[in-house]
C-alpha cells in the first residue's frame, strides 16, 4: 500500500506555508517528475475516544515542579492520524493558491467584473472537473449526504474535503447547484432565490437530523471571489473558524437572499470588496486597468 501511496515517493521542494497554531504544513514537491501539493493536518482531539486516548496510551515524564508537570504522551497510531490531502498533478495556480503571500483588497464594480474579471477567469480559472464528478456521481457519490435532482432548484449536499467528519466542532460540508450555467454571487439574480431558499432549508434541515446541529449553529455563506466558478455555498460550523469565512471574502447565505429579494440585480450592479494575493493573475489585470 505505502509504495503505492502518492506520498511514499513525494520529493519536497519547498514549504508553502505552515502554522504552528494551525497545525497545519502545506508543501510543494513532486511525486514521478508530477508537481504536486502535500497538506498535512493534526485532526482535533475526539471528545469521544478521550476515554480510550487516556486509557491505552503510554506517558512519559518531561518535567516536574511542584503541583505542574508536562508529558508526552504517546497514543495508539488509530487515535494519532494525520488527515493529508494531496493535489497531483498540481498547476502553477495551486501552488500559488497554498502560498503564504501579501494580500491586497480590490474594489470591483459590476463593469469591472464584466471588463476585467470575467474575461481573466473565463481564460484562468480552475477547472470544475471535480464538481461534474460530484454531480454525476463519478466522484464521492457514496458521500452525498442529501440530494435534490431538480435542474433548476437542485443541488448535492456533501462533506468538503477540508473536513475529515471524525467531530462535528469542524463541520464543513458544501452544497454544489445542478445548474452549471451560475458562475457565482455575481451572476445570481431574484431568478434564483427558490434556489437559494431550497439549499438554504434542506441543506439545515439535514445537517440538523443528521448531525444534530441547529441552523443557529451554523454559518452559511458563499465566498466572493470563489475558487471554483460553479455555484458553491459552504456549511460550517459556527464554532469553528474555517479558513475564507472572515468579512472579507465570505456572504451570508441569509443576506444573500435578502439582497436579491429587495433588488433583483443587486450583485450585477454593486461594487464588491474581496482579497486578492500578490500574484494572483487578477490582481495584475486590475493594476494595469489603473484600478490599484
Ligand atoms: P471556494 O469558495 O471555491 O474556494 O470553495 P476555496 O477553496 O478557496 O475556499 C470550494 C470548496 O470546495 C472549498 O471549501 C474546498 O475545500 C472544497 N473542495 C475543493 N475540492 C477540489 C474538493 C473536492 O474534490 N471534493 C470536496 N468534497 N470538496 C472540495
Amino acid at each position: 500500500f505505502l509504495s503505492e501511496s502518492p506520498v511514499s515517493g513525494f520529493e519536497i521542494t519547498r514549504i508553502l506555508r505552515d502554522s504552528a497554531r494551525e497545525k497545519n504544513i502545506f508543501i510543494h514537491g513532486k511525486v514521478k517528475d508530477q508537481d504536486a501539493v502535500v497538506i498535512l493536518e493534526k485532526t482535533p482531539i475526539r471528545q469521544d475516544t478521550l476515554t480510550e486516548l487516556l486509557k491505552s496510551s503510554e506517558l512519559k515524564l518531561e518535567m516536574r515542579n511542584d503541583v505542574y508537570s508536562t508529558y508526552q504522551l504517546h497514543a495508539p497510531a488509530h487515535l494519532n492520524q494525520i488527515k493529508t490531502t494531496v493535489v497531483c498533478p498540481a498547476t502553477e495556480k495551486h501552488v500559488k493558491k497554498y502560498l503564504r503571500q501579501e494580500i491586497f483588497l480590490v474594489e470591483e464594480s459590476g463593469e469591472d467584473y464584466r471588463s476585467i474579471t470575467l474575461p481573466y477567469i473565463s481564460k484562468q480559472s480552475f477547472s470544475v472537473q471535480w464538481v461534474y464528478n460530484i454531480l454525476e456521481k463519478k466522484a464521492e457519490a457514496d458521500r452525498i449526504i442529501c440530494e435534490d435532482p431538480d435542474p433548476d432548484t437542485g443541488f448535492v449536499l456533501l462533506p468538503d474535503f477540508k473536513w475529515d467528519q471524525k467531530q462535528n466542532e469542524d463541520l464543513y460540508l458544501i452544497a454544489i447547484v445542478h445548474r452549471r450555467d451560475i458562475k457565482s454571487l455575481r451572476d445570481l439574480t431574484s431568478e434564483h432565490l427558490p434556489l437559494l431558499t431550497n439549499i438554504r432549508n434542506k441543506g439545515e434541515d439535514t445537517i440538523q437530523k443528521r448531525y444534530s446541529v441547529p441552523s443557529s449553529k451554523l454559518r452559511v455563506y458563499l465566498h466572493y471571489q470563489p475558487s471554483y466558478y460553479h455555484l458553491h455555498i459552504h456549511f460550517t460550523s459556527l464554532d469553528y473558524e474555517a479558513p475564507g469565512c472572515g468579512v472579507e471574502r465570505a456572504h451570508l447565505l441569509s443576506d444573500v437572499i435578502q439582497n436579491l429579494q429587495a433588488d433583483s440585480s443587486y450583485y450585477h450592479n454593486r461594487i464588491m470588496t474581496f482579497p486578492l494575493r500578490t500574484d494572483d493573475g487578477l490582481l495584475l489585470e486590475f493594476k494595469d486597468a489603473g484600478k490599484l
